[in-house]
């Protein structure tokens, strides 16, 4: 028997904690039921703690009990304080021997502040390192037919946060660098979170995860200097991808308009990887996760995204804070293609375990299952964006993996990488990363331990803690790996040989994208194999675009000024999929920019009725001018020193500012109707990326100085809101796509 002491502790702290506990509960109280020598088999809940075992109140006390809002949890009181509580008189001298004196060692201060800040850095993510993250809710259409997982049924909502990243450059590299972006979304459902960690791209470089560090070393600065920074247009790259040639495919999407996308609002996102879902009758499918952007897949220029890259490095994470904070909150619809699960796991001759290949939406529609809104931006970056750690591996109930290579490799990767990045065993325990389910998990100790785990056996099967905890079974929702059969097969290292075909779904791709898409994607050959230095990497990435079309192999040959060479194997007959082409479809304008040059000359009353009628239609004015402050009444957001056109989505003209004298060469002083030269650039560039301009009053006279008038996409009119529908008509279809010259059909 206990002594009645240890009895009445556990029987308070139950009663404090409000549970309703009688010494007869207690295991091993006078009276109480005599453990059974039989293992527990009932799930009940945790038995009460002992008094001893109490969780001690060693937290700066939360939201709950001094009324402030959670976020300040830990950083409270008016005055400044140790990482102790002792409150401080001075943190700007440290302590020494006299005025001019060393510091003294016994500056426990100094010592915490210098160590701290030593510290503050942890190592950033191997790949994916640049990314900006966002909380929202997802909302469910329903997909009972074909999963159990809770937050798929209809109508509930399920907290998330996403991480939208680059993937070869570090932390601090630019935002519009050719690459793939990242989408990788935590749902924090209540049977546990499900991370969908996807891409922009539904491919990927390499069929098998062994060779995921040798694509990345490939793929990142050169090991000798370091350089170059966030892009693929170098010798290791290429050498590595026209060598291994399963990685071409990937590669075309990186050298598409895909690579630079103008917003991670307007991104599409792919679970690239085959999954198998199973319903609540236990019936299994296959399917495929989609994230379809409500305002369209759009890209930038490959001359806006590099110009991006040193004016405004932090282009797209500035977008997405812009745009939630704005209240413009981006949102994805969810789709899912759903193919019937078979033992050959093949779909239309599409090996579904082959990551390099992806079904097009013609044969398997995208069902769409629900809708992500992101509506709040993070707190603190490094709480939130950095700490957050995704793992493929974090499944739930109704959502299982198939035997993907890739996915299989990623399965261990994922976890394993956060023991360095994050320090240790327990990130799960880290804030962003908590389930909202509750866990219960045997799991122990370990570095940055926060939980004060109570119970004496946190092993299976036991008597002490009462058995607890209980397997759970397919009522109470249990994760099941599903009992697929794996054929009987010897043990080797090889793939299978559908993975053997590298080629036929490049030209798929090719043949899908519209004649400027193609000419864009010449361009990105003709210019990444340019920066390469060694001839032979040139050549044999040659080869391989020949054994895709000798269209674009003949056009990037001509730009290097190569002989075109011929196919190794012949080019094969294809079906294009027009759902992968980004043209020939109208979009909203919400969230688009809109920049509005005028002067004081301009007529400012309808100027001001052009913005009001761009922020109706859920777009941002911004008003430019040659200085900051006003012009008559209206606010100026910039002024021709800080206003490029890569920050415009359409360009307005309602006036035709003067340059300064000292601005032109002599021989042009005085002359009446030129054009401050900043202005006819930003005209220019507008043109040049193909974006609608347009011109009313002394603004015409600009169009016609910088030679762009009666030019597609260049609207004129009597008032500034004619001329605003005009260009808004022209935005819905992101580009005046006609002022790319095409060289191919
Ligand atoms: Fe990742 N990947 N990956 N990856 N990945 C990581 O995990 C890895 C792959 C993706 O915003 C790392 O926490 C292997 C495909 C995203 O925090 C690491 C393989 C896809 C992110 C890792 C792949 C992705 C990562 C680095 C081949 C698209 C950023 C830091 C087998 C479907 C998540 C980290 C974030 C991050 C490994 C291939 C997407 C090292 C081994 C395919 C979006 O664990």
């Amino acid at each position: 028997n206990k002594p009645a002491k240890a009895v009445e502790g556990v029987v308070q702290a139950a009663a404090e904690e409000g549970a309703d506990v009688t010494r007869a509960d207690v295991p091993g109280a006078p009276g109480s039921t005599p453990p059974s020598v039989e293992e527990p088999t009932e799930p009940h809940d945790p038995l009460p703690s002992r008094k001893k075992q109490g969780t001690p109140e060693t937290r700066t006390p939360t939201g709950a009990t001094t009324g402030l809002p959670p976020a300040a949890n830990g950083q409270q009181g008016a005055f400044l304080t140790t990482a102790q509580g002792a409150r401080l008189r001075d943190t700007d001298h440290s302590l020494k021997a006299g005025p001019r004196g060393p510091i003294l060692m016994q500056d426990h201060h100094f010592r915490e502040k210098i160590t701290h800040f030593d510290h503050e850095r942890i190592p950033e993510r191997v790949v994916h390192a640049r990314g900006a993250g966002a909380h929202g809710v997802f909302t469910s259409y329903g997909a009972a037919e074909v999963t159990r997982a809770g937050f798929l049924r209809k109508g509930k909502e399920t907290p998330v946060f996403v991480r939208f990243s680059t993937v070869l450059g570090s932390r601090g590299s630019a935002d519009t660098v050719r690459d793939t972006r990242g989408f990788a979304t935590k749902f924090y459902t209540d049977e546990g979170n499900f991370d969908l960690v996807g891409n922009n791209m539904p491919v990927f470089f390499i069929q098998d995860a062994i060779k995921f560090p040798d694509i990345i070393h490939a793929g990142k600065p050169h090991p000798d200097r370091e350089i170059p920074q966030a892009q693929s247009a170098h010798d290791t790259f290429w050498d590595f991808v026209s060598l291994h040639t399963e990685a071409q495919h990937h590669a075309m999407w990186n050298m598409s308009d895909r690579g630079i996308p103008r917003s991670f609002r307007m991104m599409e996102g792919f679970g690239v990887h085959t999954f198998r879902l199973v319903n609540a009758a236990g019936e299994t499918a296959l399917a495929k996760f989609h994230w379809k952007p409500k305002l369209g897949v759009h890209s930038l220029t490959w001359e806006e995204a590099q110009m991006i890259s040193g004016m405004d490095p932090d282009f797209h994470r500035r977008d997405l804070y812009d745009a939630i904070e704005a209240g413009a909150y981006p949102e994805w619809e969810l789709g899912l293609q759903i193919v019937p699960d078979s033992p050959e796991e093949t779909f239309a001759n599409v090996d579904l375990l082959d990551p390099t290949k992806f079904v097009p939406e013609e044969l398997a529609p995208v069902q769409p299952v629900g809708m992500l809104v992101l509506n709040r931006t993070p707190t603190n970056f490094f709480a939130e964006t950095e700490q957050v750690a995704f793992h493929v591996g974090n499944l739930v109930a109704g959502i299982d993996v198939t035997n993907d290579p890739l996915l299989q490799g990623r399965l261990f990767s994922y976890v394993d990488t956060q023991l360095t990045r994050l320090a240790g065993p327990n990130f799960p325990q880290i804030p962003i990363n908590r389930p909202h389910a509750p866990v219960n998990d045997l799991l122990r100790d370990g570095f940055h331990q926060q939980a004060v785990h109570t119970g004496v056996a946190p092993y299976r099967p036991n008597s002490l803690d009462g058995g607890n905890p209980f397997p759970a079974g397919d009522d109470e929702n249990a994760f099941l790996d599903v009992p697929v059969t794996v054929a009987e097969a010897p043990k080797v290292r090889a793939s299978p040989v559908s993975f053997d075909d590298h080629f036929s779904q490049v030209r798929l791709f090719w043949l899908s994208m519209s004649p400027v898409e193609r000419e864009h994607i010449i361009r990105a050959y003709t210019f990444e194999l340019s920066k390469c230095y060694h001839q032979e990497i040139r050549e044999r990435q040659l080869r391989c675009l020949a054994n895709i079309d000798p269209v674009l192999c003949a056009q990037v040959a001509a730009g290097l000024g190569l002989p075109s060479p011929e196919p190794t194997v012949p080019p094969v007959d294809v079906e294009p999929s027009p759902a992968l082409s980004q043209l020939g479809r109208t979009w909203p304008t919400d969230g688009r920019t809109v920049g509005i040059v005028v002067d004081a000359d301009s007529d400012l009353d309808g100027v001001d009725g052009v913005r009001s009628a761009v922020f109706a239609a859920g777009m941002v004015p911004l008003l430019v001018a040659a200085h900051g402050g006003k012009v008559g009444e209206l606010p100026v957001q910039r002024t021709f020193a800080t206003g490029r056109a890569t920050e415009f989505d359409a360009l307005l003209l309602a006036g035709a500012p003067a340059p300064a004298p000292d601005a032109l060469p002599a021989a042009d002083a005085g002359h009446a109707t030129l054009v401050d030269p900043r202005v006819r650039l930003l005209v220019q560039e507008s043109w040049r990326h193909a974006k609608a301009i347009g011109g009313w009053g002394a603004g015409v006279s600009v169009l016609e100085q910088a030679g762009v008038l009666g030019t597609p996409g260049v609207v004129t009119g009597g008032s500034g809101t004619d001329v605003l529908a005009g260009v808004q008509r022209l935005m819905a279809a992101h580009r005046v796509w006609e002022r790319f010259p095409t060289a191919v059909t």
